[in-house]
C-alpha cells in the first residue's frame, strides 16, 4: 500500500480507496496547495490576504483552515477524463471523479512535486504538479501513453473546476488569443470603500494551454449536464460543445482528440492560478509553458525546498523514523517558518513558535522574528494577541479574544535561537526605544503582575487553549498551566540573562518563578497532579473529582519543565498520565473528553468528544510533553509519545490514522474508549506548531547535540530498545557526526580523545567532528 523511495524522499501510495484521504501539499511563499490522492484540492493564494482561484461550488464562508475536511464530487480538484473513442469507455485520474476501478494508481509525494501514475485500459496517465518559488501558478504536466500495443483513438480531457466565483459577477470563455480558458469575477463587496480596496486584486482564472486544445467548454453545467460528473453528457458527443459561461459557474475543460500509435506518448503542459488582467496570464504563458521552463522551474523549485532542509542526518534502528526526520519534518517545520500558516496576523503564540522551527533551519529568520513581534509589544508589556505581518493587515479570527499566555513564547523562542547561535548580541538590539532584553524583562513583568491574590495566572478568554474561553471571561478564573508556563518562562530568561552577564535580572526572574511554582504547589496539587484551573466562581478542574476533563496534560508538562514538580510529584504525575492519557495513538491532551458543555470552561467542551482540544492526541501539547520528558532524561517515555506523532509504519495503524508519514497532523482523534472507530483518525491538518517542537525533540533529545552559550553540549537520549544511533549534524557552520553505542560503559569523546563535561568548546566554522558516545 505505501513505498517509499528515494531513501525516503519520496513517499508513494498504491491505492485511492485504502486511505482515501491521505494526500500532500506543496506551497511558495505565496501559494499553498494541498491535494488527496483522489485529486481533490485545496488552494490558497496571499494577495496579501489569502483568497481563492478555484472554489467551491456554492458561496464559501471565510475562515482559517481547518481540520477534518470533507470532500465531495463537485468539490475543487484537479482532473482528467479519459475516453476510449472506440468503446466509448470512460475513466478519469488520478481517480475521481468517475471513480472508475483501476488496474493500477500510484500517488506519490516528494518534497517538491506531487505525481500521479495511474492504468486503465490499456492506457497510462501521468499527472504531475509542480510550483515555482515566487508566482501564484500551478504548473501541470499530464502524460498518456498506449500501453496496449495496439493503435488507440482517445480523448483526454482535463477538467479543472472554478466554482462559485462571486454573486456579482462571474463568467468563463475560451481566449484563443491567450491560448486558455479565462474565468472572470468581481469580489463582491458592498461598502463603496472597497471598491477602491479591491481594484488589485486577481479576480481572474486561468487555465492556460501549451497546445491548442481540438474543442473545450467553460461552462460547469454545460460539460456535467444529466450525465453528472460520473459520466458527463458533455463526454458523450465528439466533441466538448465550446460554450461560455455568462453569470454561470465557470469550469476549465479542454478536449485533445487524439490518435496513439502503439506505445506511443503525448505530453501537455497547463498553468492554473489566478490573475488580475489578459496581461499578467500572457506572463504566465511566457515564463513558464513550455518543456524548458518546466524543467528550469523544477530545478529552481528543488533548491527552494532544499534550502529549508534542515542540518541533520540520522540512522536509527528505526527506518520509518529516519525516513520521516531525514525528510518530511524538516519540511514541515520550514513550511511554518516561511510563510507563516498562510495568514497575514498569525497568533502570536503560533508566530514565535513556528519562528522557533526556524531556529534549526535559517536562524536569522528566527531573529527577525523576534524583532518584528517585539515590535508590536504593547507599551504595558503585554503582548498582542496576533502579529500583524504586513502594512493593513487586522486581527482576525480567534485574534480578537483575549489571550493572556503570548508573553510566555518570547523567552521559550528566544532559548531556541540562542541555544542555537550564541548571538546574545540580539539581547542589546534596540526595537522602539527599548533593547530586546529590556522588552523581554517588561513582558516577564506582565506575567507577573497579570495574576490573582493567590499568586496564580489569569486566563481572561483563553491561554495556550483557545477553547477554553470561558474559565475566566468574568475576570477571576486562572489557568493552572499558565501558572507553570509563566514560571518556565521566567526560569528560562532568568537562565539568559545569567548567561549574558545581567546578574540583577537573573535573580529577579528566578524568584518570581519560585512564587509562581509556589502557587501552583499550594492551589492545584491535586494530590496525583496539577488541576487545569480555577474558574470564576473558585471551582478547580482537571483534577480527581471530575469524571470529565479529570486530567490534562499541558499543567503536568509544564510543571516538569518549570521546576514546579518535585521528585515524588513527578513519579505521581507520569503515573497518572501513563494510566489516564496514554492511547495507541499518542498522549491524550486531556482524559475523559467532555460530552456536554460546561459553562464554566467554555467552548472546548462542546467540541465533538475526541476532535481538536475536546480530548484528542493533540500533538502540540504531546509536542510539549517530549520536550518535557527529554528535560527531565525520560527517555523511554520520551521516544514512545513522540513516535506516536507519526503514522505507521504498520500499515493497520496507517489504515486507521488514515493519513502518509509526511506530516505531522495537528491531531489523531482521540476519545477511545468512547468512540474506537474513528480513535486515531488524523485531521490530515499540517498547520500545527507540533513540528517545531518535534524537531527540536529529535536534535536536542534524542540525539543530545544542543547548543549552548559555550559550544555544543552532548548527551544523547536513546530509548533503551536501542543500541545505536547514528546522525550528521550542521551546528554553527561546522559538520558533527555522532556515533553512539551501547557498551554498558559511559563515555563522550571528540574526534578521540575524552570530552570533559560532553561539551565542545570553541567551534570553528567549517570543521569536521567526530564525537563518539558509549551508553550504559
Ligand atoms: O488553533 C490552534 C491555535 O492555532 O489551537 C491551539 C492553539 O494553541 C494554537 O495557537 C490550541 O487551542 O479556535 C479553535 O477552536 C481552533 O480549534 C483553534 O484552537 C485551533 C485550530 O485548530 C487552528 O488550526
Amino acid at each position: 500500500m505505501i513505498r517509499h523511495h528515494d531513501d525516503g524522499a519520496r513517499c508513494e501510495l498504491t491505492s485511492p480507496t485504502a486511505l482515501p484521504l491521505a494526500g500532500g501539499f506543496l506551497w511558495n511563499r505565496r501559494l499553498m496547495i494541498q491535494m488527496t490522492c483522489r485529486g481533490y484540492a485545496t488552494a490558497q493564494f496571499m494577495q496579501p490576504e489569502p483568497a481563492k482561484y478555484a472554489h467551491a461550488p456554492n458561496l464559501e464562508a471565510k475562515t482559517f483552515m481547518q481540520p477534518e475536511q470533507a470532500y465531495y464530487a463537485h468539490h475543487p480538484g484537479r482532473f482528467v477524463y479519459v475516453k476510449d473513442e472506440d468503446t466509448g469507455t470512460l475513466f478519469s485520474a488520478p481517480y475521481e471523479p468517475v471513480r472508475a476501478p483501476l488496474d493500477s494508481f500510484s500517488f506519490t509525494a516528494a518534497a517538491h512535486e506531487l505525481a500521479w501514475t495511474v492504468e486503465h485500459l490499456g492506457l497510462r496517465v501521468e499527472m504531475r504538479l509542480g510550483l515555482p518559488t515566487d508566482d501564484v501558478v500551478e504548473l501541470w504536466e499530464l502524460r498518456v501513453t498506449d500501453l496496449s500495443g495496439r493503435p488507440r483513438r482517445v480523448s483526454v480531457v482535463p477538467y479543472f473546476p472554478i466554482g462559485y466565483m462571486s454573486w456579482m459577477n462571474q463568467s468563463a470563455e475560451w481566449r484563443a488569443d491567450l491560448g486558455a480558458i479565462v474565468a472572470s469575477s468581481v469580489t463582491p463587496y458592498q461598502k463603496v470603500a472597497d471598491h477602491f480596496k479591491n481594484l488589485h486584486l486577481k479576480d481572474k482564472t486561468y487555465f492556460l494551454c501549451e497546445r491548442t486544445p481540438d474543442a473545450w467548454e467553460a461552462s460547469q453545467a454545460a460539460f456535467e449536464g444529466e450525465g453528472g460528473l460520473h459520466d458527463p453528457s458533455a463526454l458523450r458527443a465528439d466533441r466538448l460543445p465550446g460554450g461560455d459561461a455568462r453569470y454561470e459557474t465557470p469550469a476549465a475543460c479542454v478536449q485533445y482528440r487524439l490518435s496513439l500509435a502503439p506505445y506511443q506518448s503525448e505530453v501537455y503542459r497547463f498553468a492554473f492560478g489566478p490573475a488580475l488582467d489578459d496581461a499578467e496570464i500572457a506572463q504566465v504563458r511566457s515564463t513558464y509553458l513550455s518543456e524548458a521552463d518546466f524543467a528550469r522551474t523544477r530545478a529552481a523549485y528543488a533548491d527552494y525546498m532544499a534550502s529549508g532542509s534542515g542540518g541533520l542526518r540520522i540512522r536509527t534502528p528505526d527506518p520509518a523514523l529516519d525516513r520521516f526526520v531525514n525528510h518530511w519534518l524538516p519540511r514541515q517545520v520550514f513550511y511554518h517558518g516561511d510563510v507563516n500558516r498562510l495568514s497575514t496576523d498569525p497568533q502570536t503564540r503560533n508566530y514565535l513558535q513556528d519562528n522557533l522551527g526556524m531556529a534549526y533551519i535559517a536562524p536569522p529568520v528566527t531573529r527577525g522574528a523576534l524583532l518584528h513581534a517585539l515590535g508590536q509589544q504593547r507599551d504595558n508589556g503585554a503582548m498582542p494577541d496576533g502579529i500583524l505581518l504586513v502594512e493593513g493587515a487586522e486581527l482576525k479570527y480567534i485574534n480578537q479574544v483575549p489571550h493572556t499566555d503570548h508573553c510566555v513564547w518570547l523567552p521559550v523562542c528566544l532559548q531556541a535561537y540562542l541555544d542555537e547561535t550564541a548571538d546574545f548580541a540580539l539581547l542589546g538590539e534596540v526595537v522602539n526605544g527599548q533593547t530586546v532584553a529590556q522588552r523581554l524583562d517588561a513582558a516577564m513583568a506582565w506575567l507577573q503582575q497579570d495574576r490573582d491574590a493567590r499568586g496564580l495566572s489569569y486566563i481572561a478568554q483563553g491561554d495556550w487553549c483557545d477553547p477554553m474561553n470561558m474559565v475566566g471571561y468574568r475576570g477571576h478564573g486562572v489557568s493552572g498551566w499558565l501558572t507553570v508556563a509563566a514560571a518556565y518562562a521566567m526560569t528560562l530568561w532568568a537562565g539568559l540573562c545569567a548567561d549574558a552577564g545581567r546578574t540583577d535580572a537573573a535573580t529577579r526572574w528566578r524568584a518570581a518563578a519560585q512564587e509562581l511554582n509556589d502557587a501552583a504547589n499550594t492551589h492545584l496539587w491535586d494530590g496525583d497532579w496539577y488541576a487545569r484551573g480555577i474558574t470564576d466562581d473558585d471551582v478547580q478542574f482537571g483534577i480527581a473529582a471530575d469524571t470529565e476533563g479529570r486530567i490534562y496534560l499541558n499543567p503536568q508538562s509544564w510543571a516538569l519543565l518549570s521546576g514546579a514538580a518535585s521528585d515524588t510529584q513527578r513519579q505521581r504525575l507520569l503515573a497518572a498520565i501513563d494510566a489516564q492519557l496514554e492511547t495507541p495513538h499518542g498522549v491524550a491532551m486531556f482524559n475523559p473528553p467532555y460530552s456536554r458543555m460546561r459553562d464554566d470552561v467554555g467552548r472546548v467542551t462542546q467540541k465533538h468528544p475526541g476532535s481538536a482540544e475536546n480530548g484528542a492526541v493533540y500533538n502540540h501539547a504531546a509536542a510539549f510533553y517530549v520536550h518535557a520528558l527529554y528535560a527531565v532524561g525520560d527517555a523511554d517515555r520520551a521516544f514512545h509519545a513522540l513516535r506516536r506523532m507519526i503514522p505507521g509504519p504498520d500499515e493497520a495503524d496507517l489504515r486507521q490514522r488514515g493519513q502518509l508519514p509526511v506530516f505531522i497532523p495537528n491531531y489523531y482523534r482521540g476519545a477511545h474508549a468512547q468512540y474506537p472507530r474513528t480513535a486515531g483518525r488524523s485531521s490530515q491538518l499540517f498547520n500545527t506548531g507540533t513540528a517545531a517542537w518535534a524537531y527540536r525533540s529529535v536534535i536536542e533529545g534524542l540525539c543530545g547535540l544542543r547548543g549552548c552559550t559555550e559550544g555544543l553540549q552532548v548527551r544523547p537520549q536513546l530509548p533503551s530498545g536501542w543500541d545505536r544511533l547514528d546522525a550528521t549534524r550542521e551546528f554553527r557552520g561546522a559538520q558533527f557526526e555522532l556515533q553512539v553505542r551501547r557498551t554498558g560503559r559511559t563515555s563522550v569523546r571528540l574526534d578521540g580523545q575524552p570530552l570533559p563535561g560532553a561539551v565542545v568548546h570553541a567551534i570553528e566554522p567549517g570543521r569536521s567532528y567526530r564525537l563518539e558516545v558509549e551508553l550504559a
